[in-house]
């Protein structure tokens, strides 16, 4: 009787926390406000803002549900259902005391997978209704996307359709057979041929499924075996937050570049002789600099960042003079010290490593070609329509990830391991806006979160006729080539002795 007791307090003590949970929720927010993410587009990835919060957008399918459904009211059946099922348990002890039972159980479990079974296949078909589209794409603008997208939705359909027969056997045998005291099991151990049979079809089906997968990969990764004909290679280059794109000169080739010497005037680190020999003598300066502040760090350092508190202490500054109290506690602990020499040993090493390349003349010959003089660095990514573009990527910083969502390419970027990824761009930046609307514009985005701006890292990709990114090319900067000078132009000239400024530049370089 105890335990009777004892359940029912408990049943009595859940249904006051429920319904004070219920009556504290209806009164203090409106849940149906803020339950979703209202996106500008139909299609989450198209248009110039995508994921762009846009609370001004009122007719989305998922604002509409929202709407509909009372959070409070779905909250309290889920905690009604919990109540039941502890009243439920204290029937299960009536019938063990009294020997009869109330309620079936196994009639109760039956009727739950049914429903289960109907309302799970509801849902299911509900959401391949809703968002099937946003899942089952045929608008990829790459020769490999369609190929993506179609295994995509072949193995959609094929999972799809096991889950339906093997979910609907599941919970309909366990409706269909439930207990019954008038029928005995059959005792059923083992059957070859099923076994065979259900290990067999699976098997084909996924090695037929990898290997179409591995055929697409390859086309991707080792381009080079793999296709015939020309293909356009672009440095992509990533930062802490922002991307570049490098385009090789009139040689047609990328120069060598090296994380060793980027500079404030070299960002990609290009091999470029006389910007490294800047470089040097740069870091050879900071270097002094540092040194002379050690030297001076208990006298005339420590002097000016007192007289620096001092006058913020005037002015009654107290932000200054918590970050200044910083610096002299720093100074005194010893942390700037330790930090000074930190930052020479580093710009050392920075100096022998940029040495042993000079000093090496393969290397040096190997490193300093002609090829990066006259390398494009652009803020933009204009690519032919119907060429093969390889973009060769590099991070400066730490790992970014290269997202292609329109031409269904993604690739890590990874500091020190250089990677890849080539596709065929087929359908031009005018025709996906006739697609897709006005606005539309293609985009790489970082997709691996990498900091406080990663969700602005992103550089625009235009894809035009080989013509108009020639023309492009054009207009953009060749920081490193030397520009001719502006020379005493002959009185005389004949056309056949005119200089065009492409024999200028290469003058210039010898
Ligand atoms: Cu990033």
């Amino acid at each position: 009787m105890n335990t009777i007791f004892k359940k029912t307090l408990k049943f009595a003590l859940a249904l006051v926390v429920i319904f004070t949970a219920a009556t504290l929720l209806t009164d203090s927010v409106d849940i149906s406000d803020v339950s979703t993410v209202h996106l500008k587009a139909e299609k989450p990835w198209v248009g110039a803002d995508e994921y762009a919060y846009d609370p001004g957008q009122a007719d989305t399918p998922e604002k509409a549900l929202a709407s509909k459904i009372n959070w409070t009211i779905l909250i309290f059946v889920i905690l009604m259902i919990l109540v039941l099922a502890n009243a439920l348990d204290i029937s299960k002890y009536t019938a063990k005391i009294t020997g009869r039972e109330t309620v079936n159980q196994n009639n109760v479990n039956k009727w739950v997978f049914l429903l289960f079974l109907i309302l799970g296949f509801a849902g299911v078909i509900w959401e391949y209704i809703n968002h099937g589209k946003l899942i089952l794409l045929n608008d990829s603008s790459s020769e490999h996307g369609v190929a993506y997208d179609s295994m995509f939705s072949i193995t959609l359909i094929l999972t799809s359709i096991v889950f339906f027969i093997t979910q609907f056997l599941l919970f309909i045998f366990s409706f269909l057979y439930s207990y019954d005291k008038n029928r005995k099991a059959l005792y059923y151990a083992h059957n070859n041929r099923l076994e065979i049979i259900w290990t067999f079809i699976p098997a084909v089906v996924l090695t037929i499924l990898v290997l179409r997968g591995h055929q697409t990969w390859k086309s991707v990764v080792y381009a080079e075996e793999y296709h015939k004909g020309k293909i356009n290679t672009i440095e992509v280059f990533a930062y802490q937050f922002g991307w570049k794109a490098r385009y090789a000169g009139q040689d047609g080739m990328l120069g060598v570049a090296d994380y060793k010497f980027i500079s404030g005037t070299n960002e990609l680190g290009l091999a470029v002789k006389s910007e490294v020999d800047a470089l040097l003598i740069e870091l050879k300066e900071q270097i002094a600099d540092d040194q002379k502040t050690i030297k001076n760090l208990n006298t005339t350092v420590l002097d000016g960042l007192m007289a620096d508190y001092a006058a913020a202490d005037g002015v009654k500054d107290y932000k200054s003079m918590e970050s200044i109290q910083k610096e002299i506690d720093a100074v005194k602990n010893g942390d700037r010290l330790d930090e000074l020499e930190e930052s020479i040993e580093r710009k050392q090493k920075q100096i022998e490593r940029i040495l042993a390349i000079q000093n090496d003349k393969k290397l040096f010959v190997s490193t300093f070609t002609p090829a990066s003089m006259d390398d494009i660095i652009a803020q933009e990514i204009h690519i032919a329509k119907d060429s093969l573009v390889t973009f060769n990527f590099r991070s400066k910083d730490i790992i970014h990830s290269a997202w292609l969502p329109h031409f269904r390419a993604q690739m890590n970027v990874v500091p020190g391991m250089p990677t890849k990824f080539t596709f065929r761009p087929t359908k031009t930046t005018a025709e996906a806006k006739k697609e897709f609307g006005p606005e539309f514009e293609y985009y790489l985005y970082c997709n691996k979160i990498c900091g406080v701006s990663h969700f602005n890292m992103k550089i625009k990709v235009v894809v035009e006729s080989q013509a108009e990114v020639d023309a492009w090319l054009k207009t953009q900067q060749t920081p490193f080539t030397k520009k001719p000078e502006a020379a005493p132009i002959p009185a005389i000239m004949s056309d056949s002795t005119q200089m065009t400024n492409d024999t200028l530049k290469r003058v210039a370089l010898r």
